[in-house]
């Protein structure tokens, strides 16, 4: 490889260390390959590039030098939109089957079919049961968990055109008639997306308003079939996560232990492979290891740290390097944002590459069948894997090289947990005092920073830079996804960035909240609300917040950005807040600046409709001044005072 590749100003002296190391080792990694690829494609990036059909691929140069229509005669405003609504659908059909997976699971449970499985939190079942109408009074929970099972299978079968039982159930009645009036109240998530795929074949819609309205129909998809199924029924069986301080970045790796990373996002897996790590230590020390270690990558990382406090690994665009430190035995994963270059990777190392679902498979992977029918049986099986590959490794003479880097982080805010910390500052009224901190403008808003890490920004550290201007700036901001990973590296999320970062008016709230609620310090300024489908917990605490105010989610004060984005699971969630009428900030530019109609919908028209708004801004100076008007400007309406 080119070792001229200046990689340095990276945040994360780890990723320096084994960047170097994998160039020593021959490896290629995602920054090269990324590299040789440049200058990428003008068309794709302008999104007007098709190959809908066969009389293409075509791709139409929007500035009046070349063809201006597809050789069907799609223009660039049909070709954008089709293309976008089909990333929408990409990321949506991710998330609603990360959901349907734990509802069957649900459903198998109450059956008696998962014996390694239980419901852990009776207590949101029967408040999910009541809210989605079914009856709970004398009942047995199995009979309960069975019913919300059948309700989320109902939706996913649903073909009467009622929107769907969650909509109902989870969404506020302001925020309802707000959908209803705009058509976005979706009925069957397959339906939806049978028809995207559909209207965005060859011959079909050709109105570019028509599929942008069913971009914003496939982010309450998103939102109601994927994030919110997925984390209500994920809470049910697996906890509410609770507040904990835990252990980040490479140094959660141990020498001497067998590492198992669990890399992926459904914790249908990796909870059973954390159970099965502890109860087979004996196999691992009569293998000569210390013990079986398991360490989260990516989103699973988020699940487990939230709910388990597992050590929380990294984000997706270090999964090469963590192989690279010859230091885990097993990687086992499930499915979603797992790069296919990491099995020849794993062999480099004779690491265990383990795939378990029957739709995410490589020719060189080891695939485990894994079902939660026979969950302890598979989970048994991988830690063995590992445990075997940890003898082979030591006698093959492989020397690990762990970058003795690491960091703590506060973790686990569900809205349940944050209300019960704030209930220590107001036991009657928990989110008073953050109404009261907004309203006087100690916090002049929240920003939502989620999504991936992206190799194109990652350099720059913009998802750091952005985070320390919105703090400066007293703006809390609240994370899921790889981004969290990313600020808990550069330490973040620890009552120290507090002091650090935080504007004085923003300290002033926090260290009050962190001493009321005895966490001998301030609250950090980056809470930590888990993996991407927990973007729904972001949703949540602002329809409580605005619930409280009186007032429209599209009203308050905040903000969303992916400030690194990479999949189009970011596409759909970002779609959800626009349908949600909340500004959402991109970077990279998302593919559609090829198409007036498209920037002209997403950057006038949609404020005035809903209050949705895209903002694309690469630099962090850019996403900050941009953010920070939007929240003035948002204010104002409100006429709440500036800070
Ligand atoms: Ni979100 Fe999770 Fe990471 Fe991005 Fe991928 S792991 S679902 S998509 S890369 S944050």
């Amino acid at each position: 490889m080119d070792k001229t590749i200046d990689r340095t100003a990276t945040a994360n002296p780890g990723d320096v260390e084994l960047t170097r190391k994998a160039a020593e080792d021959h490896v290629e990694l995602v920054a090269d390959r990324l590299r040789k690829m440049m200058p990428e494609c003008g068309f794709g990036e302008l999104g007007t590039c098709c190959v809908m059909c066969y009389m293409g691929p075509c791709r139409i140069d929007p500035f009046g030098q070349g063809t201006r229509a597809g050789v069907c005669g799609a223009t660039p405003d049909v070709i954008v939109a089709r293309n976008f609504l089909r990333s929408a659908t990409g990321g949506a059909s991710s998330h609603a089957g990360h959901a349907r997976e734990l509802a069957i699971l649900l459903l198998e449970i109450a059956e008696g079919r998962a014996p390694g499985y239980r419901i852990r939190e009776e207590g949101k079942l029967l408040s999910l049961a009541e809210k989605l109408g079914v009856p709970v009074d004398g009942r047995p929970v199995d009979a309960v968990a069975a019913d919300v099972a059948r309700k989320a299978f109902e939706d996913f079968g649903r073909q009467d055109g009622e929107p769907m039982n969650w909509i109902r159930a989870r969404a506020s009645r302001m925020e309802y008639e707000k959908w209803e009036k705009l058509g976005l109240l979706v009925s069957n998530p397959h339906n939806e997306i049978e028809t995207a795929m559909h209207r965005t074949s060859m011959g079909n819609d050709a109105d570019p308003l028509n599929l942008w309205v069913a971009t914003l129909r496939m982010g309450m998809v998103d939102n109601f079939a994927g994030l919110m199924m997925a984390t209500d029924l994920a809470d049910v069986i697996f906890g509410i996560p609770t507040p904990k301080v835990v252990t980040a970045n490479y140094s959660v790796l141990k020498e001497g232990e067998v590492n198992i990373a669990c890399h992926g996002h459904n914790p249908i897996l990796a909870s059973k492979v954390a159970e099965w790590a502890d109860r087979l230590e004996g196999e691992a020390k009569a293998a000569g290891a210390g013990r079986v270690n398991v360490v989260g990558i990516c989103c699973i990382g988020n699940e487990l740290v939230m709910r388990y406090g597992i050590p929380y690994a990294g984000h997706e665009a270090q999964t090469e390097l963590f192989l690279v430190t010859g230091a885990i035995d097993a990687m086992v994963v499930d499915m979603q944002c797992i790069l296919p270059s990491l099995p020849a990777i794993a062999k480099c190392y004779k690491t265990r590459f383990i795939t378990t679902v029957p739709f995410v498979r490589h020719p060189e992977a080891i695939h485990v069948d894994f079902r939660p029918e026979a969950a302890d049986e598979r989970a048994q099986e991988i830690v063995r894997h590992a445990i075997a590959a940890y003898k082979e490794r030591k006698a093959a003479g492989i020397r690990p090289r762990i970058p003795d880097v690491s960091s703590r982080l506060l973790t686990g805010i569900s809205v349940e947990s944050l209300v019960s910390v704030l209930s220590t500052v107001d036991a009657k009224d928990p989110l008073k005092p953050v109404i009261d901190a907004i309203a006087a403008g100690d916090i002049l808003g929240a920003v939502g920073m989620v999504g991936c890490p992206n190799p194109k920004l990652r350099d720059g550290a913009m998802s750091e830079k952005m985070a320390e201007g919105l703090l400066r700036n007293n703006v809390l901001i609240v994370t899921t996804g790889c981004v969290n990973h990313i600020l808990a590296q550069g330490g973040f999320l620890t009552s120290d960035a507090t002091e650090k970062y935080a504007g004085p008016r923003l300290k002033k709230v926090l260290t009050a909240i962190g001493q009321a609620a005895g966490l001998g310090g301030p609250l950090p300024p980056v809470l930590h609300m888990g993996s991407c489908v927990d973007n729904s917990r972001i949703y949540d605490l602002l329809a409580a917040l605005a619930g409280k105010l009186g007032v429209e989610v599209s009203q308050l004060p905040v903000a969303g950005s992916a400030p690194e984005f990479i999949t189009e699971k970011a596409i759909s969630i970002g779609s959800f807040f626009l349908a949600a009428g909340i500004l959402v900030h991109l970077a990279p530019a998302p593919r559609v600046f090829g198409s007036p109609f498209a920037v002209s919908l997403l950057t006038e028209k949609l404020p005035g409709l809903n209050g949705g708004k895209v903002l694309v801004a690469a630099t962090p100076d850019a996403a900050v001044s941009g953010i920070l008007a939007h929240l003035r400007e948002k204010r104002q309406a409100l006429g709440l005072p500036q800070a």
